[in-house]
């Protein structure tokens, strides 16, 4: 029998979700909203009661052709005549189960990791329930949080496999994560076939229209995640259409809106003024909804991150995710403190960032992975093989389908398919500060004017951006740090006047 995994709705009858309703008649409206699998899961009944309700849920979902599971009881589900099973990890064996309910029954398997995965895959589970993607208040001593990342670790594995099992996520999953965990746990074979959600159906005030909003949105990737423009490989093609789009970037002159840190947001407004764009340092995220709806981009850079802030970047970056405004993510000082790598956690399973900058540290501790073996508090430890870096920012990129660069001595550019290094800029972008920071500033507003191809858009705004560096720093009247800012920014300003007029000799420096 074929299922269709896309919206599987796991019930539960505590006081705090299912509140006063009747199970039954929640289930009945959710499957009326769309629901496409139920499971019957309650851990505090006794057996008498299980079968009753299984039985009014039998009748509910055989009259809407739903098929019906029921969490951990065999023999429940044998009494009630339902379609199989879920095991969790601590309930009855797959080999046991399947033994008892025949070669026909549904028997679907929780499964945290990749071992889980794997056992039960091989032992022929009909699908798994990956998890726990986010916290979630719903299971009480759920194992660990896996997020998008791991579930595409499993898929990853389940695809060279090469079996036919179903999968769907599980875990903090509502109508504002679904879409995006859908398309970020997609590996580069096979995706999820569904997700699987308890409170955003059962606790809904109508749970027939929270189910028809899942539903719908389960089917549709977002615009603003449509995979890259990816097809386009070579250099020279590339840099040939960058002057066009510093000169569209003029003529449009799009909002950047930035959320940015105390220390950077004059500088960071002064250089999108100076590139072409319109800035707006916004740090209430109330204001984002108006905002998000001006075609422009949003920065959200953590440098000075305070509870507020993390509270307002959230609201922003769902506000821009829901029209499929660009958003690029600076995770300043990232692996600094506990609070910094929880907030990375944080922003990044509450919403899709287009493009993730930041140095070697940043990312690093953005993919939770080392190049080098840290010594103690050396935060300055670095690699100096090319290769493994160009390799760790693909790696990202990929794990989170979007844009990802490293900056450093040389950047690293990677949409997960095509790499680069870009070897401009000039020391004085390390001896002043905001560099980094007011780089993110430029890149967003390009991905603001160039959505087809974000890698393009980001490797124009560092160019304009480090090759404005170099020809400041090599000024007869620039001594130093103090008389590199201000002509840095005439640089910006002179390459933006350039390309108004169609003159793209300043990209011959591009390296
Ligand atoms: N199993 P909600 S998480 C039943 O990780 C269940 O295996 C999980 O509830 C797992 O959709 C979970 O309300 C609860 O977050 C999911
Ligand atoms: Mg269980």
């Amino acid at each position: 029998m074929a299922i269709d995994y896309s919206l599987y709705l796991v019930t539960d009858s505590t006081q705090a979700i299912l509140g006063d309703k009747d199970l039954a008649s929640v289930v009945e409206a959710a499957v009326e909203g769309g629901v496409t699998v139920v499971q019957y899961r309650d851990k505090k009944s006794e057996t008498a009661d299980l079968i009753r309700m299984g039985k009014r849920l039998r009748a509910i979902t055989k009259k809407h052709n739903v098929p019906l599971l029921i969490n951990d009881h065999v023999g429940v589900a044998q009494a009630v005549g339902a379609d199989g099973v879920h095991l969790g990890q601590e309930d009855m064996d797959l080999g046991t189960a399947q033994r008892i309910l025949g070669p026909d029954a549904i028997i679907g398997v929780t499964a945290n990791n990749l071992s889980e995965a794997v056992v039960a895959a091989s032992g022929g589970a009909s699908y798994l329930g990956i998890g726990t993607v986010y916290a979630t208040p719903t299971k009480e001593n759920t194992k660990s949080i896996i997020g998008t990342a791991g579930v595409k670790r499993i898929l990853d594995r389940l695809s060279t496999m090469d079996m036919a099992i179903s999968t769907v996520a599980i875990g903090g999953l509502n109508d504002s994560n679904v879409q995006r965990v859908m398309f970020q746990s997609k590996a580069p074979s096979k995706g999820l076939d569904g997700v699987a959600v308890v409170s955003a159906i059962i606790a809904a005030q109508d749970p027939k229209a929270a189910a028809a909003g899942l539903r719908s949105s389960i089917g549709k990737v977002p615009v603003s995640m449509s995979p890259n423009a990816g097809e386009n490989q070579n250099v020279e093609t590339l840099l040939s259409q960058i002057p066009r789009i510093v000169k569209e970037l003029g003529v449009k002159s799009p909002l950047c809106h930035n959320m940015t840190n105390l220390v950077v947001q004059n500088f960071a407004a002064n250089v999108a003024l100076c590139i072409g764009a319109s800035p707006i340092m916004a740090n209430y995220g109330e204001e984002a909804k108006d905002l998000a709806g001006l075609g422009g981009a949003l920065v959200v850079n953590m440098g000075t991150v305070t509870p507020d802030g993390l509270t307002n970047y959230i609201s922003a970056i769902r506000a821009y995710n829901e029209v499929g405004g660009p958003v690029l993510f600076d995770p300043v000082g990232a692996g600094a403190t506990a609070v910094r790598r929880q907030s990375v956690k944080t922003l990044m399973s509450n919403g899709y960032f287009d493009l993730i900058k930041g140095n070697e540290n940043e990312i690093t501790t953005v993919l939770g992975e080392s190049l080098v073996q840290q010594k103690g508090v050396d935060m300055g430890a670095s690699t100096t093989d090319e290769s493994a870096k160009a390799q760790l920012v693909k790696k990202l990129a990929a794990r989170e389908r979007n844009v990802v660069l490293m900056t450093g001595k040389t950047d690293y550019l990677s949409d997960g398919e095509r790499t680069y290094a870009i070897k401009n800029g000039h020391d004085y972008l390390g001896n002043i500060t905001g560099s980094g920071c007011t780089l993110g500033t430029t890149i967003a507003a390009f991905l603001a004017v160039h959505k087809g191809d974000k890698l393009l858009a980001a490797l124009a705004g560092i160019l304009m951006y480090e090759i404005a560096a170099e020809q400041a720093g090599e000024r007869e009247d620039v001594k130093g740090p103090g008389t590199f800012v201000p002509a840095f920014l005439d640089q910006l300003y002179r390459i933006a006047q350039s390309a108004s007029k169609d003159d793209s000799e300043w990209l011959r420096a591009a390296n």
